[in-house]
């Protein structure tokens, strides 16, 4: 039985992020879906674990962790193996600023509620969406410049990658112009193709839809 509870999306990107990184660290965990088309995200039973009614939500000895930084920053002290931050101090700092471009700057203004109060109308809500991701990534692609090497810093896959690919998916979904964005769609092809990443991809998650 394993000591690790994930409630999730299938396709959410900040599902994925948790996902991948246990995949990477080979820790074992049961996984819950909460399905956000029908809302269970907001029932109040999974409220009392993840106040603000999001996912992803970890549950470890009876405890929840929502956030997906935070759980991030928890599986990496927990279990060390595979680390997903480099060792050197200025460096970690630099992953944790390409992380802050996608977690804090773009995700959260393209998420499904804030989509939802945009509009009701599809369109607009794609228009929105495109926009904001579309400037997220010009950022990041303009950030890596310096430390891209197979991953977004250097050889080693980080946090960063662990928030760039969901969010790429994201921006294929809406259609954003790839050819900006050079850097970042190199790394989402080469990841996808790693077995971890693709086991924490949404096509691989129960009641995933084509
Ligand atoms: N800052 C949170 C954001 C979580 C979040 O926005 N999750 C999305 C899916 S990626 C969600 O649950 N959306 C449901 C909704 O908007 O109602 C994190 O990093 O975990």
């Amino acid at each position: 039985m394993s000591q690790l509870t994930l409630y999730h999306y299938w396709r959410s990107s900040c599902s994925w992020r948790v996902r991948w990184a246990l995949e990477l660290k080979k820790i074992p965990y049961q996984s819950v879906a909460v399905n956000l088309l029908k809302n269970e995200q907001q029932d109040p039973v999974y409220t009392q674990k993840s106040p603000a009614g999001l996912v992803p939500c970890l549950e470890f000895g009876g405890q929840y962790l929502s956030e997906s930084i935070a759980i991030l920053e928890w599986l990496e002290e927990r279990y060390p193996q595979m680390p997903l931050l480099p060792r050197n101090l200025w460096d970690r700092a630099k992953v944790r600023e390409l992380v802050g471009l996608i977690a804090s700057d773009t995700q959260p203004i393209q998420n499904l509620k804030v989509l939802k109060f945009r509009s009701s109308d599809q369109k607009e809500r794609a228009v929105w969406a495109k926009h904001f991701i579309s400037e997220g990534l010009v950022a990041y692609e303009k950030a890596i410049q310096k430390t891209v090497g197979t991953y977004s810093f250097g050889g080693q896959i980080t946090f960063a990658d662990l928030c760039l690919i969901p969010q790429v998916y994201n921006a294929h979904r809406f259609n954003v112009d790839m050819n900006q964005l050079p850097y970042c769609e190199a790394i989402y092809q080469r990841c996808l193709k790693l077995p971890s990443c693709d086991a924490a991809a949404p096509h691989n998650q129960p009641g995933a839809q084509p």
